[in-house]
């Protein structure tokens, strides 16, 4: 173990005696004979929101409901890592530490579970107002950040036969309609004490296990519940509000009242909506890489939860793989789309350090949109448009072997992040000093 240990710190110790200068001036010279601006991408990319969830430091838990209890409403965490966030004082510590490791521009998150009730005592998710995020909207504004916001529509004993929105019983239904109302109240507060826009996120788990009698009923109790939800007064402009779409959760195998063809019309259908798409939402083969370019010959502005599936929507932590690398570059290549895809990331898990997850996703996805930056689309797409298909297949093939790495070295400097070789070691460090004595 401890010889283990040396080899890496020896890495690192090699790495900085590295001249990073000379290797970006030798990289930068050689995007540059394809026509790739590499401090050009680097600005671009420094000025790009992600907007990172709360919820991978407390495997989705939240403040409200009692933490022994399982999750519910289709959605899952697997593990027992040592060192999870039990308060908002460890969960802020926790995500204050993932910025630090992080490059970029940041949003925080936020669940309506994450309330926080030291004043005036527990009140239910019906009821909550936004004094019980006061302390987010301090920690936002102390960061800098911005503030996402989702209602919680699952988790609760008020999720009745696994049923919220599309609940067939009305007291019940009522009760949800008015937290989606009680939320869009608390994200226009965001907005306004940050003075950036919030995104606020529907996405319920209500579904069936087995073949269902009706699919039609649950659906149009669902599109009048939004209705309603969206109809408390709001600036859409600084309320974007979003429905995510999903095919299939844990325990709702064979329906979901939130299909992808539902939340799709919803939101082409009511002005202002977005649809929200979550890579982990899909049949194993459909790619959401596929989708986006489709939903922006429609939709002025969409909304993305990027996460990694894993034969299922495991929400396992994102990695620098073929989808994301793929989905980023339609996020950067086509003119203005960066400026309308609100990008999320939305994964958790609870089986590993829960930092280096937080930070390797966030990370991976800044790779993958530095990559996509520094791909020479608009001589690609010549290719392509001049049907030169053999070329643009050998050219994306030599260009994986580019050295992207002093790229991303130069983009994390600017950034004052630490460095590919360094920033583990902090993890480490904060294991051993806070996480382990979490007991
Ligand atoms: C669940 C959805 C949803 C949640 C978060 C916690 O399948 O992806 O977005 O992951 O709201
Ligand atoms: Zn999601």
């Amino acid at each position: 173990m401890s010889e283990e240990k040396n080899l890496w710190e020896k890495i690192g110790e090699v790495a900085e005696t590295l001249n990073t200068e000379a290797r970006y001036e030798a990289a930068k010279q050689l995007y540059a004979g394809i026509g790739v601006d590499t401090d050009a991408a680097i600005e671009k990319l420094s000025n790009v929101t992600v907007s990172l969830h709360c919820w991978q430091g407390d495997d989705v838990r939240g403040f409200d409901t009692d933490p022994s209890k399982p999750l519910t409403g289709g959605i899952q965490t697997t593990g027992n890592y040592p060192g999870r966030a039990r308060t908002p004082e460890e969960l802020m510590a926790d995500y204050e530490k993932v910025l630090s490791l992080c490059p970029g521009k940041k949003k925080l998150n936020l669940h309506a579970s994450y309330a926080i009730f030291d004043e005036g005592g527990f009140v239910d998710r019906d009821k909550i107002e936004p004094k019980h995020f006061s302390k987010w909207v301090e920690f936002a504004k102390k960061n800098g950040i911005g503030l996402d916001f989702n209602p919680t529509f699952f988790s609760h004993p008020n999720m009745k036969n696994g049923l919220t929105l599309s609940s067939p019983d009305e007291k019940n239904r009522k009760f949800w309609i008015d937290h989606g109302k009680a939320c869009v109240r608390i994200a226009e507060y965001f907005a306004k004490e940050t003075g950036i826009p919030c995104v606020m996120n529907i996405w319920i788990g209500d579904g069936y296990k087995d073949i269902p009698a009706d699919r039609k009923g649950p659906r149009e109790r669902y599109k009048d519940s939004i209705e309603q939800i969206i109809s408390e007064p709001h600036d859409p402009k600084q309320v974007k509000i979003t429905v995510e779409s999903k095919v299939f959760g844990i325990g709702v195998e064979s329906y979901t009242a939130g299909s992808a063809e539902f939340t799709l019309l919803f939101a082409a259908t009511h002005p202002g909506i977005l649809p929200l798409m979550d890579n982990g939402h899909y049949h194993p083969t459909e790619m959401v890489s596929d989708k986006i370019s489709s939903l922006l010959c429609y939709f002025d502005e969409i909304a993305l939860h990027i996460t990694r599936p894993v034969r299922w929507d495991s929400d396992h932590v994102v990695i620098l793989d073929d989808e994301t690398k793929e989905i980023a570059k339609e996020i950067v290549r086509n003119g203005d789309s960066l400026d309308r895809v609100n990008i999320a990331l939305d994964y958790f898990d609870a089986s590993i350090n829960r930092i280096s997850a937080w930070t390797v996703g966030f990370r991976s996805l800044q790779k993958a949109l530095l990559m996509a930056l520094c791909t020479p689309n608009k001589e690609f797409k010549k290719l392509q448009d001049t049907n030169q298909l053999t070329k643009l297949m050998a050219k994306q093939e030599e260009l994986k072997v580019y050295p992207f790495g002093d790229v991303w070295e130069e983009y994390l400097l600017k950034n004052d992040a630490p460095s590919e070789l360094s920033w583990y070691n902090e993890v480490e460090k904060y294991e051993k000093e806070v996480l382990s004595k979490r007991v």
